[in-house]
């Protein structure tokens, strides 16, 4: 194990894939291997891109990833699709896509589909950037189809989300999601190429001035004259997320995202902003282990048979559900023993 470890930690990518494969199997050298690593992480600039299926992800995350090279920075992608359990067509079409990075030693692409629950896959990709990170890549790009809870769920891992749209997906506004704004750092328009591009760049304008209010500038009355509020120092503190256009396939705009993109991130490090997003991060992640840990714990104590009398007795009203649970926890949650 302790040869896995220091081998990711030189940045071997065969043994990063292992690790990866451990990862995803969530297996107990895999457990062994993040206490190992975590200290060695935290340095990789970590960036979610999320949108509905066919928007362009790939593509994008295949062109940005050419710009970083350009730079001189390091690129691991991981391809999230919670949609799938398994690593599929999609993929396969992204192999392709993303074949001009290919032989390149400063990328580094792997996918991961769905195992058992959401839930499940939202700890693995944390764990697996995790791993990215300690094997010293600049930047993670981790894609992910917009079906949900993913997409919250990778904006949760990200320091930076990507929001991606592009035209023609029905009704403009419709098809921008609600909710989209608290997880957007930075919105894309992408096939700026297509008809209607500046019809959802005008949508997604309109959005972020309702929800966003900071991004149009209060107009208060003085002296009878409407006039542009003075900027309170919290506004001053707010990002307000850029539209970008972008074409994938040629390459257009995708400078001016790097840029967005670098601007966020320059934002995040003043202020401790990035330590109060990671605290925020940290406390969801801890709570969401704790939870899994407790019920795991409880029903290792609970009989399975106990568990299917307890659903027939709630089926036939004999019984409610939060009593079901208070009996539960009454009767077999550990109590801390004396002297332990
Ligand atoms: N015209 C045009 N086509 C694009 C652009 N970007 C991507 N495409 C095409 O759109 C299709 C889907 O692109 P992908 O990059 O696979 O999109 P995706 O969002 O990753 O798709 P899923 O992972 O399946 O959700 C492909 O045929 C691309 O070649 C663009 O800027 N303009
Ligand atoms: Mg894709």
């Amino acid at each position: 194990m302790n040869d896995l470890l220091s081998a990711i930690l030189a940045g071997d990518r065969r043994a990063l894939a292992r690790g990866l494969t451990q990862v995803e199997n969530d297996s107990p050298q895999a457990a062994a291997l993040l206490d190992g690593l975590f200290p060695y992480t935290g340095r990789a600039w970590v960036i979610g891109m999320t949108g509905a299926p066919g928007t362009g992800k790939s593509s994008l995350v295949t062109a940005l990833a050419k710009a970083y090279r350009a730079q001189g920075q390091t690129v691991a992608i991981l391809a999230v699709d919670p949609t799938s359990p398994f690593t599929g067509g999609a993929i396969l079409g992204d192999r392709i896509r993303m074949r001009d990075l290919s032989g390149d030693k400063g990328v580094f692409i792997r996918s991961m589909a769905t195992r058992g629950s959401l839930g499940g896959l939202a700890r693995a990709t944390r764990d697996a950037i995790r791993l990215m990170d300690a094997a010293g890549f600049d930047r993670i790009l981790v894609e992910t189809v917009g079906a949900g809870q993913s997409e919250v769920d990778i904006a949760r891992a990200a320091y930076t989300t990507l929001v991606i749209e592009a035209p023609g997906l029905g009704d403009d506004v419709q098809a921008i999601k609600a909710g989209i704004l608290e997880i957007a750092d930075v919105l894309v328009v992408n096939k700026a190429d297509r008809p209607g591009a500046d019809n959802t760049v005008r949508a997604l304008r309109t959005m972020l001035e309702i929800g966003h209010p900071a991004s149009r500038q209060a107009m208060i009355r003085h002296h009878g004259q409407m006039v542009a509020a003075p900027e309170t120092p919290d506004e001053a503190n707010l990002w307000i997320p850029p539209v970008i256009r972008t074409v994938a396939i040629d390459g257009q705009g995708v400078d001016e995202l790097l840029e967005a993109v670098e601007n966020h991130r320059t934002h995040l490090a003043l202020e401790g902003r990035r330590t109060a997003l990671e605290r925020q991060q940290t406390e969801i992640e801890v709570y969401e282990r704790l939870r899994e840990a407790l019920i795991q714990r409880l029903l290792a104590e609970v009989p399975a048979d106990a568990i299917e009398a307890i659903l027939a007795r709630i089926v036939a009203r004999t019984l409610n559900p939060q009593a079901a649970v208070k009996a539960l926890l009454d009767q077999y949650s550990q109590k801390p023993k004396q002297g332990a």
